[in-house]
Parts: structure tokens; sequence; C-alpha cells
């Protein structure tokens, strides 16, 4: 599958830099070097694409359309070459142009069009359908700005934007012949002309979805699929003949509203924000997908009849729910389909994950904001939650409570989970325990009705990209242990690893892996925040987005607890640790922010005391995002997933760490449970209250208070992060949050019950670090074990289970 020797590379790759920069090689940066080499595997995948279609088209194989708000990317130049087979010839040709290929794949900007899980997963999972060699598009929006960087002044974050497309163009292909018109607003009115019913629409506002493509090459394979994400444009540059008939505010007003759709990524995670915005860029690039898609399906079999035979579309979390009510809207009003025709072709075709069970963060729409973005798709909407109702209200004889529990609209809002679970073929979460939660909890009601509805697909996680192809170590000592590299292809050959669990020889590699990757992050940090890590303490690691049910607060509870025996006894501390937080908080969430000035107010108090030194160290880490997971991840040692029991629907950190060798402490939550299955209590640090004796003490009446009058050391942290730190900043509001709440909610995550535990928990760790062979032994156990995660595994369950389309593994 030889593309090109690093000589031929270098000729095209020259080629590319003068094309498109209009520079020669001695003339050119890093960046405009990264932007050629980009421009060059494009090429290259951009033929095989082209064949890619073709072929699924001639074999009339069954497409998946993956829809998603967010596509977290990270970096492509790596990937991309790696996956292609080229990597270690790019590398020696950019080196033979005169550069250090590392400098030029850190001048790539991350993609950052998304939050955190959500959207890494989306992106993971690209990598797998391409690998898996199953015909896929992922759909979204061509954000301007992607997640807002992080900037932290004064100990407080500061958002700034994040325009990354100004230097990684070079990865999109602009598809303007395939652009699409999407309408919003105005009134609509029903006319039957010849017998027939048209829809009329007046005085709507007319915007243009454009594609620019984003090719996704498979692993070991020519298959390659593409990222369509849509532009919003203006219908013309500014609507001359509006403009020209003296109608100046509805052409300024197409050009507005075209612009602000794709302007910036929503910064809110596991938090719905119901805004007008939001919900134009929902219905946008929803409706502009499923144009697409009917239209691409009409070239080919010239029939709708058999669309859910060949198409399957997936939707990641409700966000793109309007695809029910829009496929309703073009099958009936576009292509004068009957209703019961079309409503058997997209519950036929619709599948929706659910990633949350919280029910703040499901996310209801107020009425008026649907009926005024999308008129009809309000009416159709209507007419859904209608027969929905009937059907819910026959088979549960007429109990309004449970009609109430399942209805689609109701006090004035839209609530999209029950949108999707009438409209979609299945349901699914994204771990066991997050399954169960579902089926038994929050739509248990939905799930009598139609048990086979509700599946698990556990998540999964593009080992190659993080394992193999960050921790260039450990790929090389699994590939030499195994005696091949057949594990990228199939991570379960990771559990071969299991027989070197007693061998000394290879424990000790390991160890040195583990050191060199400390060493690379601890270069990171100097040259990125000045500061200097001990890379002998234990590196213990909280790095995911910053929400209360995630329990970083707790972490900062363990850390006083340190920092107090160490005031108590300077010897107190046996192992030397090194603290290391990355985490955004959504612009708008107080708590979040606080908790992120706790953080840094405890880490420089700790900076200043001599007691700490060498012992004691607290980071936060400026701007966590993809490109830093990547260097950090494989110098964790431990990993701190101690969120709520029932509260982190899955977890995919939890996976990436796990497979760089990295020991987790954690609750029985989300995919833990499931890492527990594999490894056993002697291979993680597990502690806390299960998530039905979360929901039983709850029930029971928790009182924090008496927790903490009974428990003298968690008593003097809490009093600690009252009065403050040395910065004479006040935690007060953090303190009055779990020790008095209003109506029940003081602590409502919990903190104070699950805190002895998980001291014990971290008491335990430092033990076992002790013993160094221990602790090298349980690391690479986690590694043999990590295969399970592999998003190759859970794309091949969906393929399986509920899109039912062929695939290349398995
Ligand atoms: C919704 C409406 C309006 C504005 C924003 C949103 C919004 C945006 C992002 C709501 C939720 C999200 C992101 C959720 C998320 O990342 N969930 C995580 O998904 C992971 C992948 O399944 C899981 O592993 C995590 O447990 C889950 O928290």
């Amino acid at each position: 599958m030889a593309l090109a020797t690093p000589q031929s590379m270098i000729r095209e790759i020259t080629d590319k830099l003068m094309i498109h920069c209009g520079k020669t090689s001695d003339e050119a940066t890093s960046s405009e070097i990264m932007e050629a080499c980009a421009f060059w595997l494009r090429d290259q995948m951009a033929i095989r694409e082209v064949q890619t279609r073709k072929d699924t088209a001639r074999h009339e194989k069954k497409q998946v359309h993956y829809l998603s708000l967010e596509f977290l990317m990270g970096r492509s130049l790596m990937k991309n070459a790696y996956n292609l087979g080229v990597l270690p010839e790019l590398q020696e040709a950019i080196k033979r142009l005169g550069f250090e290929p590392a400098e030029v794949f850190e001048a790539e900007p991350d993609a950052a069009l998304g939050n955190g899980g959500l959207g890494r997963l989306a992106a993971c999972y690209m990598d797998s359908l391409a690998t898996l060699e199953i015909p896929a598009v992922g759909y979204s929006i061509c954000y301007e700005l992607g997640i807002f960087k992080q900037k932290i002044v004064n100990g407080e974050q500061l958002e700034l934007p994040d325009p990354w497309r100004t230097a990684s163009d070079s990865w999109l292909l602009p598809k303007a012949g395939e652009a699409e018109e999407i309408l919003f607003g105005g009134t609509v009115t029903h006319e039957i002309v010849d017998g027939k019913r048209k829809i009329k629409y007046d005085g709507a506002t007319k915007v243009l979805a454009i594609p620019e493509d984003m090719l996704i090459a498979g692993y070991d394979t020519t298959h390659t699929n593409h990222l369509r994400l849509w532009k919003a444009v203006a219908t013309k540059p500014l609507d001359m003949a509006l403009f020209s008939k003296g109608e100046y505010t509805k052409a300024l007003e197409e050009r507005d509203m075209a612009e602000s759709i794709c302007k910036v990524l929503y910064p809110n995670d596991n938090h719905p924000e119901g805004k007008t915005l939001r919900m134009r860029q929902q219905y946008f690039f929803v409706s502009a997908t499923c144009q697409s898609v009917v239209k691409k399906h009409l070239a080919v079999y010239g029939t709708l009849d058999n669309f859910a035979e060949y198409n399957v579309f997936q939707i990641n979390d409700t966000h793109p729910t309007l695809v029910i009510p829009e496929l309703m809207r073009i099958f009936m009003d576009e292509k004068g389909m009957a209703w019961d025709d079309a409503w058997k072709i997209v519950t036929d075709a619709v599948a929706y994950t659910n990633h949350t069970v919280m029910w703040e963060a499901l996310e209801r729409w107020p009425q008026s904001i649907i009926q005024n973005t999308v008129p009809r798709i309000w009416e159709i909407i209507v007419e859904i939650a209608r027969r929905w109702q009937a059907k819910c209200s026959e088979f549960y004889n007429g109990d309004m409570e449970i009609v109430k529990n399942l209805a689609i609209c109701w006090d004035n809002e839209v609530r999209m989970a029950n949108l999707c679970i009438a409209g979609g073929k299945a349901v699914n979460g994204v771990s066991t325990l997050h399954s169960n939660i579902l089926r038994d909890d929050v739509f248990k009601y939905a799930c009598k009705m139609n048990p086979d509805k509700f599946k698990n697909v556990t998540n999964g996680i593009d080992h190659r990209r993080w394992m193999s192809q960050i921790n260039t170590g450990l790929d090389a000592l699994v590939k030499e242990l195994l005696g091949s590299d057949k594990f990228l292809s199939d991570a379960m050959e990771l559990k071969k690893l299991n027989a070197f669990l007693d061998d000394q020889k290879v424990l000790d590699r390991l160890a040195a892996i583990k050191r060199e990757n400390k060493l690379k992050l601890c270069k990171f940090v100097k040259e990125s925040q000045g500061i200097e890590l001990n890379p002998d303490s234990l590196f213990d690691v909280q790095a995911k987005r910053l929400h209360e049910y995630k329990r970083q607060l707790m972490n900062v509870l363990h850390i006083i607890t340190l920092y107090h025996r160490l005031k108590d006894n300077p010897d107190a501390i046996k192992v030397p640790r090194t603290f290391l937080f990355g985490a955004k908080a959504a612009p708008g969430y107080v708590t979040a922010k606080r908790i992120i000035q706790l953080i840094n107010s405890l880490a420089a108090h700790i900076d200043a005391d001599p007691v700490c030194k060498d012992k004691l160290k607290v980071v936060f880490l400026e701007n966590y995002r993809v490109t830093m997971a990547e260097s950090l991840i494989p110098a964790a040692e431990i990993s701190e997933q101690i969120s709520t029991a029932g509260k982190e629907a899955s977890g995919t950190g939890n996976m990436k760490f796990m497979i760089n060798g990295a020991l987790t402490v954690g609750t029985l939550d989300g995919a833990n449970v499931e890492m527990h299955d594999v490894l056993g209590d002697d291979n993680m640090f597990l502690f806390g209250l299960h998530a039905d004796e979360v929901v039983k003490m709850k029930a029971d009446g928790y009182n924090p208070r008496s927790i903490y009058d009974s428990n003298p050391a968690l008593k003097r942290c809490l009093d600690q992060i009252n009065t403050g730190f040395s910065d004479g900043i006040s935690y007060s509001d953090l303190y009055g949050n779990l020790l008095n709440g209003f109506g029940g909610s003081a602590d409502q995550y919990m903190l104070l019950a699950d805190y002895d535990a998980y001291i014990k928990a971290q008491d335990k760790i430092a033990e076992t670090y002790l013993d160094k062979d221990k602790w090298n032994r349980m690391s690479l156990k986690n590694i043999a074990e990590a295969g399970i995660f592999a998003a190759d595994r859970a794309v091949g369950e969906y393929a399986d289970n509920i899109w039912t389309v062929g695939h290349r593994l398995g």
C-alpha cells in the first residue's frame, strides 16, 4: 500500500507548498510545511473517498449518518499519516526538508468543535467507522469558533475566542455544488392545489448551507469516509433582489442570521441552554443533512420506499432530534407521502444515543421558540405528540401521571428525549449501568411499552490515537512483546500481555516508559506554564470538564487533608504527589468557575509553604484540550474517576488513562463498573457509595452536617475552605453549598458521604506506590484488559445491533 517514498513525498509536498503558500521550503514556516503536508494527505484521501462513495452506490451498501452538534477532532496531520501508513515516511520527508517533525505537528491547531466527552466520542467513532469499512458520513456545523481558549488570570478562568480555521483549512474540501437551502421563521399556510396539499411559507428567512468536507481515512484500509461540516451563508452576499425591492431589513436579516448560525459552538456541557440561536443551529444542520441525504438516495435508487433499508441516522444525544420532524416534512410536504408511510420510514431509520440521566441536563424547549423558529416543524411535532400521547394513554389505560411523564409536549415545553423515543427505532445508553438506569428509571414507562427498543453500547476510544500514537514507547513495547501489531486492528489482542504480568524485565521497562512520559510532561508544563514538576512524585490526574457531579471538589478535600497532615507532622507523607487538574468550566457556570479559583488558591498556598516542598504540589493546567490530553494521559499514574455513582453516563477519559497504564481511583459509576468487571478489586482503587445507595440515602434524608460534625479531619478541611487560603479569598459559598443548601439540596453530589472512603482509597494508593513491582504489575494488567474499550468494538456493536450494516471486523 506504499503511497510514497520520502523522496517522492518531498517533491509533492514542495509542490503543494508552492501552489498553496507560494513559497519554497527554505522560506517556509513550520506552519506552512504543516499545511503543505495536510494538502498532500488530503489529496491522497480525496482519491480514496471518491472510490469509497462509488463502491457504496455500486454495491448498494447501507449508509450510516452520524449527526452530532460536536466533533472534537483535535489535530489531524499525524492521525491521517498514521492511518494511511505513511507516518515514518512523512517524518523523514519533513526532516529532509529541514524541519523538526514534532514542531511541524505542533503547528497544527486543534479542531476543537466540541466540549468534551460527547464530541470526542463522535471523533473516535469516525475513525472506527472508516477502519471497519462502514460507509458513513458525520454531520455537524462548521463553527468559526470552537470551544473557547481558557486563560487563567489571578486564578480565575477567562474565555478567549478560538479561531481554529486560520491554519487548518487545508483539511476542508468545500462542496459548493451540494448546497442546501434552509428556511426559518415566517408563517405557514396550507393550500390545496390540484387536490394536493401545498405548504406556503410567508416571510421566511432563507439561509444557504454549504458543505465543507473533512476526509476521514480508516486504518489499514483504503476505505475513506467524510465529516460534512455545514457552513451557513446568506443566499447571496447581500440579496440584491430584496435590496432593490426596498426590503433592506430582510436582506440584512438574512445576512446576519447566516453569519450568526455558524459563529460559535455553545460552550455548555450537560447543561442545555434553551436559546433561539441554538435552536437555529440545530435545525440548520439537521435540515441541510436530511435534504442532502434524501437527494442522494433518490439519485441512486429513484424511490424513497427503500430509504430505511439503505440509510440510518444515529443521533448523538437529543441535539439533532429535529431529524425526526424534518424527515417527516420532506417526505410529506415535498415528496407527497402520507403520514403513516412517512412515519414508518422515519421510525425505521433513526436511532438515538442518550448521554445523561440528570433531569436538568435533558433538553426541553419552550414551545414558543420552536414555533417561531421553525413553524412547520412545530406543526409536525404537535401531530407526532398527539398520536404518541394517544398510544401511551391506551397502553396505560389513561393513567395521567404516566401519560404526563411520557408526553412530548407538556406545559408549553417540548421534551426532546421523549420525541426521540417516539420517533426512533432504538435508544441506547453508553455503559451498562447507564443503560440500566435508563431502562429502570429515567425512561421506565417507555421501556415497558417497547423493551426491545432499549439497548446498551458501552463507549469506546480510538485506541490507535489514544495509545499507539501518543505513547510511542508503550506502543513499541507492546509490539515487541506480542510479536506483531495485530492489536492495532484487534484491541483484544492486548489480553496477551497477561502472560508478562510476572516478568520483572517487562515490568521494569514499563516503569521506564512511564518515567519517560512523565519527563516529557515536565518539559511541556515547564515550557507552557513555567512550572517545575517533580518527576519522582506520583502524578495524580483529574482531567475532564469541570462539573459538580464529577467532584473535582472532593479531590480538593483530599489534597487539603494531606496538607493538614503535613502541617501536623512534616513526615506524614511517604509518597510525594503532584496533583494535576485540567478542566474548562462553562462560562455561565458560577460554581464550576469558583472551584477552578479554589484549586488555584490552594495551589499557590501549597507552593508558598516550605513544608510541602517536594512532597505536595497542585497544578492547574491551563486550557485542557485534546492536544494536552495527548501528553498528559501517557504520563499519569493515577486517574481520578470519582463522580457521584449514577451520574456519569460512561466516561471515556477513564479508558484512555487505563490503556496508558494509569491506575484508577473511582466510584462504581459509568464505564468504571465495566473496568472493575475486567480488573477486579485488586487492580483498581474502588470506593464509595453505589448508584442504588446514593438514591436510597437521598430518599432517606441525607444529612451532610452530621457527617461534618462527626469527622474532625473533614471538618477541618471544610472550615479551611470557608476561611480560604493565604490569598485571602474566602470560599464560603462552596462551603455553604456543601453544608447549607436549600430544601435538602446541601451537598447534592454527596462529597461528604464519600469523603472517608475516598481518603482510605487514597491512602491505599500511597501504600501501593511504595511497592513498585506491585504497582507496575497492576499497571500492565490495566493495559492488558483495556482492549474491550476500543471504539472498534463499540462501533461494531452499533453496526450489528442497531444499524444492521456489515463491517470488516468481528
Ligand atoms: C445542549 C443544549 C444546548 C446547549 C448545549 C447542550 C449540550 C452540549 C453538550 C448538552 C450536553 C453536552 C455534552 C454532554 C457530554 O459530553 N456528555 C458525556 O458524554 C460522554 C460520551 O458518551 C460520556 O462518556 C459522559 O459520561 C457524558 O457526560
